[in-house]
Parts: C-alpha cells; structure tokens; sequence
C-alpha cells in the first residue's frame, strides 16, 4: 500500500503537521543549545517544506548525486531549519545530532558548512555568500549542460533553489550577483526570498525601504509575489511558474512572519537570533495546536511523509544512471568526458604541455607567463573555467578559443571582449564585469557543484574585494584558483589606489588558502603546477605586471623546488654564507644581483627564494633549517609588501626591506627607486646589518 493512502491524517492536517514538525524541531534545537535562531525556521517552514517534498529533485542516500537539484540556506542563521528538513528527510543527520545542536564535535554547527554535514552544499552564514553561491551553481549547471545534452538529449537537468533573507538581499555582494545572473538569464536558478521586514536589531522599516521586487524585475528577474506564506497552494503556484520560466532567474517574494506563532515574539526582531524562552516555547506549540511535550516531536505519519524522499530520490537517481549509459552510445566521447569531470581525476600528462622558459635577462612577466602556461593547459584540463572581473587584457587568463559564457543570441551585432570560440554557456571564459565580489562568491558556487576547475582574476589590490568569499573557499577547502595580478609598487603610474601593500600579509592570514609569488616564468609554471594539484584548498597566485628576468637554471636551482615554499636559489660562492638575502617575486631578481655585488666586497651570500610561506611551512623542521640556519642570524627579506610577518624568517635581529606605508604615482622602476628596492640599497642594508650583528657580539 502506497504509504500516503494509509496515512490516517488529511492531506492538509498532514501538511500542518509536517510543517509545525520543521518549525519545533528547530525550535526545540534553538531551545536545548540555548542559542541559535528560531525566527526564521517559524516563518519560513512553510515555503521550505512546499519546496523540499514537491519540488527538490535529491537522494538523501547519496547527497553527491550529480544531477541533484541543488538548495542553498543563504540566511545560514536559520541553519536549524536545514538540520531539521536534513533529519526528517532521511539524511545522514540523527535525532540525536538535532539535539547536539551547536555543540563541540557535532554535525549541526551554529551556521551550515559544506563537509560537515551531509547535505549541506555551500557554508553560509556570512550574508550575501549563499546568495552568491546559487548563482554560481545555477551557472555551472547551464555550463554542463550546453556542453553535454543535445537535442536529442537532455542529460545535465538541475534546478538550484535558494531561500534567502532580507540581510542577504541587503548584501553588495547579493546585487552584484543578481545583476549578472539576470543579464546571464539563467533560468534554472529559483529564489525564495523570506520577506518578513526584520533583521538582526530591527524592523526593515528604519534601513531597507526600497522597492525589492522592481529592483530585480530591472536586473531581468521573473519575480512573483506570494501574500500569505502560509499558504501552500500560493507557494506550490508560484515554484511552479519559477521553474516554467526558462530565461530569468526567478525571485518569489514569499510573505512571512518572523517567529510566526509566538504570542509576545512574532513579528519583533527578539524573535531573530535568541532562543524563545521555555515559556515561551511552549506557548507558542500551544498557540500552534502543538503537543508542547515531549521536545523534538515527530509523529509517525509525518516521518513516513517526509522519508519518501529516499524512495523517490533513490528513483530519481537510477534513471538517471540509466540515461547516462544510455547516452554513451551515441556519444562515448562526451559521456567520457563527463565522466572525468565528475571523478575530478586529472588526466595523466595533462601538464606535459608546459614550455621551460628559456634565460632571458629581459624576462617576462609572470603575468604573460600565466597566461601562455594557462592556455597549454586548459586542453587537457576539461574542467578549468574562469575569467577575471573586466580584466583580461591585464591579468592574462583569457582560455583563447575556449568560447565566452553568455547566453547564445542575447546581443545582435559585434560584440567586443570575446576571448573567441563562439558566445554560448559552453563557453569556458566567464565575463563577471567589474564585479569582484560576486566573482568569488560565484567561484566558490562552481566549485561547490562539482565537475569545475574554477579560477577568478583581478589586481591583487582588489582582492581586499573578494576577501570574504576567499575565506569561505578556505573553510569549505574548495579548489579555487586566484590570479592576482600587479602585484606591488612596481605596477607604477595607477599609483597609491592601485599598489597593493598590506593585501599579501592579509591573504597569508588565511588558514588553509596557499599563496604563491613566483619570481619568474619558470616558477609560474611550478606554480600553476601547485593551483592544479591542490585538490582541497584554495591556491592564490600573486603576480607581476612588469617585465622580470627568467633565470638561468643551470646556474640557479631548479624551479621544481618552489614546491617547498622556500629554497636556497644560490649558495654563497664559498659554501659558507655569512648572510641570508631571502625575497620572493620580482624581488628575486635585486638578491640576484646583490648577491653578486657583494661576493665582489668579499661577503659570502645565500640567496632563498621564498614564494610560499604555506609551502614552506608545511616541510620538515630539517628542511627548513637547512635553508635557512638556526645558526646564521644575518638575514635580509627583500619584499615589495608590508613587512609583517617576516620576521619569522628573518628572526628579531635581521631586517626587512619591505614598503610599511602607501604607494606612489610614477613609473614603476622610480617607484621601487625611491622606495628602496634597488640592488645598491638592498647591499648597504646587508653591509649595516652584518656590521650591527658583528658589533653587538
Ligand atoms: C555579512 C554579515 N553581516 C552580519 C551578520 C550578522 N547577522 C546575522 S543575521 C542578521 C540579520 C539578518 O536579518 P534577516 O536576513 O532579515 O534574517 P531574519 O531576521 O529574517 O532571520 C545579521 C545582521 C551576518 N551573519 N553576516
């Protein structure tokens, strides 16, 4: 017997029911941690349910399930609601782990985050993020899905849903995103947006007036209107234009009271973001017709409602493997392809393409290196996308003849920008205009789908603009590739506003995210090598504008060893340095020199090239002592940043010449000159350092 027919109770008591479980399982959670939020998952149960068991296509079994709808909780506050829709449909989420709600070493931490619970796609929390990520999704599925179904067949078909929150639609990082996802026109991304007028400290009255709907009717949104978020037909009604509507993302503003059903909190911003009270609580359950005990209630015929999730799910995803091996038959080679992209294995000999850069005391800038080592790698790597917020001229990462990412016909006549290969979602160079932020948000969305090698590219002085979303790609330990380019000072006339100081400290103060200043092309080659390689972490490559000398590495140690972060480039002549010059980037060059001009004043020199401090921190105490000697205390960091954080290397008695203050308009070589990075500046300070080491003995 079909387990609805032997449900005992009506289908809309069954609905109460369901959603009332949804509304005090998170309740209840919020009420037992003593912290959390139980405002949203009051008012916005009814919309989340209407979605999670008539619409969401997904396999609790398998959460990875490719073809998966995707949700994303952008108002990651309410994260109580998720657990609660995770437990009850049949996710790896226990009772038990409800209970354990924000505490030490459970699965259902405070704010979602992506591989610590099954089911969650994205870590949201920070406001704006989730949003950013959908679109970032919705783009990777009409990627795939250009690339792989044919008219014949639809293979790649997922919907991405997100419910999102006043505070995330107040967010920069919200407009940027949905200004290009409407220009994107992507159809397959749905947006319940949680009206219920208060934040955090107030009602929206005193700072969010705007008219939100016409906001995104003009960005190209299909928007929709539900009065009563209560009302499950309304709400059913409007999911089901969102998905019919096949060119604009859809935003449904779906009315709701915050803390619906508590007598003395509904409506008011206490509701938001602290536990309702034991009182509280239980007038509200009675206010609701619920039973108040016992605490995490879930009556029978709701579970078995809410667990055919599994079955259909499960259903779903067999057709699904059924079609795929259907579709390899007329097309083995695309059903292979998407094979690998989905494994995510990199084909052996996919970095074979990659030139030696020969000697050249002109050189090259590691930018243009990129850019050459970038194109000879993106043929054998299927899932490498990326472009750069309206910089690709500048920081060289157009995948020329790869296609532009825009939906097919939507300019008649020439259209400038193209990195060529034709203007389609098949298109591997992506076009997120002076965007930076919802690039980062929107990268991390792509690599949460699966089946992407995402990078995203701008001045690393604008990486201060993408900071956030840097950081979450680091918690969630997504594959994201950073291509920063213009690096310091040198980058010249753009000046102050355009010189990054402090933006490499700020990015080395990120956990888990590895940064890479290479001091030439061969180093940028290794270091694409790292990005490529680096399956679970973020990798940011930090590169220069300006012209800098490819080494002779006959004479200087090989490239390869940019694996370990740091390695000696040069010994001292004599085999027995006195005095440690340590640089990275482009400032390898100036210890180069120096290390020759001092030979000639009789001052043994090591010279270490130190291109990644996460490299070299992660090799053995040994190894770093072999590089840099407990025992020689004379140490010199030549680096075009702020100083901080050098002296680990350097030690309290060694010195930093580094830019501790704004840059300047000039040409990029006065610049460096009046700043000090000159080879005769970088000897002196050795020759004084030496002298006040040996004076102080
Ligand atoms: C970027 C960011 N800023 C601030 C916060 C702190 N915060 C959490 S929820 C919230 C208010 C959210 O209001 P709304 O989005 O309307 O959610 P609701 O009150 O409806 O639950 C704030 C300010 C945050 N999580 N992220």
């Amino acid at each position: 017997m079909d387990v609805e027919t032997s449900n005992p109770l009506s289908a809309s008591a069954l609905d109460e029911s369901c959603i009332n479980t949804v509304r005090f399982l998170a309740v209840d959670a919020v009420q037992k941690a003593n912290s959390g939020h139980p405002g949203l998952p009051l008012g916005a149960a009814a919309m989340a349910y209407v979605l999670w068991t008539r619409f969401l296509k997904h396999h609790p079994a398998n959460p990875n399930w490719f073809d998966r709808d995707r949700f994303v909780l952008s108002a990651g506050h309410g994260s109580a609601l998720l657990y609660s829709l995770l437990h009850l449909t049949g996710y790896a989420v226990s009772l038990d782990q409800l209970k354990q709600f924000r505490q030490w070493g459970s699965i259902t931490p405070g704010h979602p985050e992506r591989g610590i619970t099954p089911g969650v796609e994205t870590t949201t929390g920070p406001l704006g993020q989730g949003f950013g990520n959908s679109v970032g999704l919705a783009m990777a599925e009409a990627h795939l899905a250009a690339r792989f179904n044919r008219p014949d067949f639809t293979l790649i078909d997922h919907d991405t849903y997100a419910i999102v929150s006043d505070g995330d639609l107040m967010e920069g990082v919200a407009s940027e995103a949905a200004s290009l996802a409407g220009h994107l026109m992507l159809g397959k991304l749905i947006c319940l947006y949680d009206t219920n007028h208060v934040t955090l400290s107030a009602g929206t009255a005193i700072t969010f007036t705007e008219d939100t709907a016409r906001r995104f009717e003009t960005y190209g949104w299909h928007i929709q209107v539900v009065d009563n978020g209560n009302d499950l037909a309304a709400i059913e009604r409007a999911l089901h234009n969102a998905r019919a509507e096949a060119r604009r993302p859809s935003l449904i503003l779906v009315h709701t009271h915050i803390g619906y059903g508590s007598p003395h909190k509904q409506d008011s911003f206490e509701a938001h973001g602290s536990p309702l009270g034991v009182d509280e609580v239980r007038l509200t359950k009675q206010n609701l017709g619920w039973p108040t005990e016992p605490p995490f209630y879930i009556p029978e015929p709701v579970r078995s409602h809410f667990l055919q999730a599994q079955q259909h799910g499960a259903q779903a995803e067999i057709e699904w493997n059924q079609k795929l091996i259907a579709y390899a038959q007329p097309y083995p080679e695309l059903a292979s392809e998407l094979q690998d992209l989905m494994q995510g294995e990199l084909a052996s000999g996919w970095d074979a393409a990659i030139p030696f850069f020969p000697a050249d005391s002109k050189g090259m800038a590691t930018r243009v290196a990129s850019g050459k080592i970038m194109n000879t790698i993106v043929p054998y790597l299927p899932a490498l996308i990326g472009g750069s917020a309206d910089l690709d001229p500048s920081t060289h990462t157009a995948l020329t003849g790869y296609g532009d990412f825009e939906p097919a016909n939507l300019i008649a006549g020439s259209r400038q920008g193209s990195d060529s290969g034709g203007w389609s979602y098949a298109g591997r160079n992506l076009h997120f205009g002076v965007r930076e932020h919802a690039m980062g948000s929107i990268i991390n969305g792509l690599a949460t789908h699966g089946g992407m090698l995402p990078f995203g590219a701008t001045f690393l002085v604008f990486s201060d603009y993408l900071r956030p979303s840097i950081r979450l790609a680091a918690l969630m330990k997504l594959q994201v590739i950073y291509v920063f380019t213009h690096d310091s000072i040198a980058l010249g006339e753009d000046g102050a506003t355009h010189q990054p100081i402090e933006q490499l400290a700020s990015l080395r103060a990120i956990p888990h995210l590895i940064v890479i200043r290479p001091a030439d092309a061969n180093e940028t080659a290794i270091a694409w090598r790292v990005a490529i390689t680096s399956r679970d972490r973020p990798v940011a490559l930090i590169l220069a504008r300006q012209a800098v000398a490819t080494l002779d590495r006959t004479q200087y140690a090989a490239a390869e060893q940019l694996r370990h972060g740091g390695y000696i480039l040069a010994e001292a002549a004599s085999g027995k340095p006195e005095l440690i010059l340590i640089a990275s980037g482009s400032e390898v060059a100036l210890i180069v020199a120096a290390q020759q001009v001092l030979l000639k004043q009789n001052i043994q020199v090591r010279i270490v090239s130190m291109p990644s401090w996460e490299l070299f921190e992660n090799q053995t105490p040994a190894y770093r002592d072999a590089v840099l000697p407990p025992a020689i205390g004379a140490r010199l960091a030549v680096e075009a940043g702020v100083s901080q954080g050098w002296h680990r290397y350097v030690g309290l008695r060694g010195d930093v010449l580094a830019v501790d203050r704004f840059g300047a308009s000039a040409p990029g070589e006065i610049v460096l000159r009046e700043y000090g990075f000159t080879v005769d500046n970088i000897c002196q300070r050795a020759l004084a350092l030496l002298k006040s080491l040996t004076s102080s003995v």
